[in-house]
């Protein structure tokens, strides 16, 4: 069944205790909350845990008085529902005040102003992943309004935030967070968020391009999933929750998210919490980074935008690069030492998707493994006694299969697979073919049979980059790299 969270319909907020003097009594204090943040491996909705933050009184509206005019950057989408997800490459921008978004956002029709291109019937707009520093600028009291501190993080406030105001089905496709883990609070409106656990990452088809240092995205639109292209998708377990305002979603680390709005305005805040793990995931995407601007840069170096996300200001050299790698790694040791290269780099530390390989040293360790998966059910059980109103597990679809396209794959199906296969045969023996003839040969025949034609060609740059810095590769690539360095 899918999630959603009783107690606070819409604009309503659940009833938090009030103590002996006044004060505002907690389901659970911060040394509790964080403690479940820190070991729950699934996510869940926590409930009346800020009824008594000033930003529960931040709508668009109230922020459009704080923010006084600023010019904030909206992403625009279309409404329309493709099978290809709406990357950040592929939205329009537009530069307007929160006034501005509010009245084309009211009147529902193209008012004169920086929307005015813009059909509200056709189009949502979102401010989204926007740093509260960038935008608040040094408002310390604006900061404060926000109190991570309840969650066990003291001195946490909005310095360490960002801040999302969409309009319905504005949304952020389907992508991994490659640090730490998230708390997400819900303002205003509704966001339907649809979750998958790290260890079904390659149903979600991973990809890094659009490059984002920190996302990795999937192929799929899994609102409207292309089933044909993507079959493995099918096996995806989609956790879907409605998050109400007044209510704080924890994503634990690595979990594949989908967020849309559901409502006519939305507005979060979220903080993502620096982990342990983040050391080594620096260093797999500085590896990343290096490999996919050289070899996009390779092979387009007049057009660098393509191919990265807005989000990130610029491809950098491949120097650089080396100079990011190299203080990731000194990074790792510096803060890890040599004693955390054993747990860190070589084992499976409780990683999801590398449950299924365990390394050389759990290989060795195997009376010490069945202790840890002992004590481990034992902490989830623990952990599962803390469910109940004020903290609900967001669970499993009940109806597993995604929607679209009728779920099982039907006769046109069938026939692209088997068309497919054909094409395959034929361009495999192409290759066997050029490979006999000879390697200067054979690259001669490249530049003049293919010069200008990559969309024609059977493996292109995306494709083989799909492979080398898919987050599987990457990770054993770092992991080398440490072992290595730590010798
Ligand atoms: O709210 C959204 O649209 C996306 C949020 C998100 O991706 C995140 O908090 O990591």
């Amino acid at each position: 069944m899918a999630t959603d969270c009783e107690g606070s319909a819409p604009g309503s907020r659940t009833q938090t205790a009030v103590g002996e003097e006044g004060e505002c009594i907690k389901p659970f204090t911060p040394e509790k909350a964080k403690e479940i943040i820190m070991s729950l491996q699934q996510p869940a909705v926590f409930c009346n845990m800020v009824s008594d933050w000033p930003a529960q009184h931040w709508t668009a509206e109230h922020l459009s008085k704080v923010l006084q005019g600023k010019q904030i950057r909206f992403r625009m989408g279309l409404r329309s529902i493709d099978t290809v997800p709406q990357f950040e490459t592929a939205c329009s921008y537009v530069d307007a005040s929160l006034e501005e978004f509010l009245a084309w956002n009211c009147e529902q029709s193209s008012v004169p102003g920086p929307f005015e291109d813009y059909d509200h019937s056709k189009f949502w707009a979102y401010a989204d992943y926007k740093y509260f520093v960038n935008l608040f600028e040094d408002k310390a009291d604006v900061f404060r309004e926000v109190m991570w501190s309840d969650f066990g993080f003291p001195g946490r406030n909005g310095q360490e935030s960002t801040l999302w105001i969409g309009s319905l089905g504005a949304h952020t496709p389907c992508h991994l967070d490659s640090y730490g883990c998230n708390l997400v609070f819900q303002v205003q409106g509704r966001k339907r968020w649809h979750l998958f656990p790290p260890e079904d990452m390659p149903f979600l088809y991973p990809t890094r391009i659009p490059y984002e240092e920190s996302s990795v995205f999937s192929k799929i639109n899994v609102v409207n999933p292309d089933l044909k292209r993507f079959p493995r998708f099918q096996k995806a377990r989609r956790h879907t929750v409605t998050l109400n305002p007044g209510q704080v979603l924890f994503v634990p680390r690595h979990w594949w998210h989908y967020v849309e709005s559901i409502d006519p305005v939305t507005v979060s805040i979220n903080s993502w919490i620096e982990l342990e793990e983040d050391h080594l995931a620096r260093v797999e995407e500085a590896i990343t980074r290096m490999l996919v601007c050289a070899l996009k840069t390779a092979e387009d170096p007049h057009h660098p935008r393509a191919w990265l996300n807005p989000t990130e200001v610029e491809d950098t050299s491949h120097e650089v690069n080396c100079c990011y790698l190299n203080d990731a790694v000194c990074a790792f040791f510096d803060r890890c030492g040599k004693a955390k290269v054993e747990t860190q780099a070589l084992r499976g530390n409780g990683e999801n998707w590398r449950k299924e390989e365990p390394s050389v040293k759990d290989h060795m360790d195997v009376g010490q493994a069945h202790s840890r998966s002992f004590m481990a059910r034992t902490r989830k059980r623990e952990l599962a006694s803390q469910f109940g109103p004020d903290l609900v597990p967001v669970t499993p679809a009940s109806d597993d299969r995604p929607s679209g396209e009728g779920g099982a794959l039907g006769s046109d199906s069938r026939e692209c697979i088997d068309r497919d296969k054909g094409h395959f045969a034929e361009l495999s023996c192409a290759g066997r073919r050029q490979t006999s003839v000879g390697a200067s040969a054979a690259a001669e025949q490249v530049t003049s049979r293919c010069p200008v034609a990559p969309s024609r060609t059977f493996v292109s740059t995306d494709d083989l980059l799909d492979c080398l810095v898919n987050p599987q590769v990457t990770r054993m690539v770092a992991q080398l790299l440490i072992q290595g360095k730590s010798l």
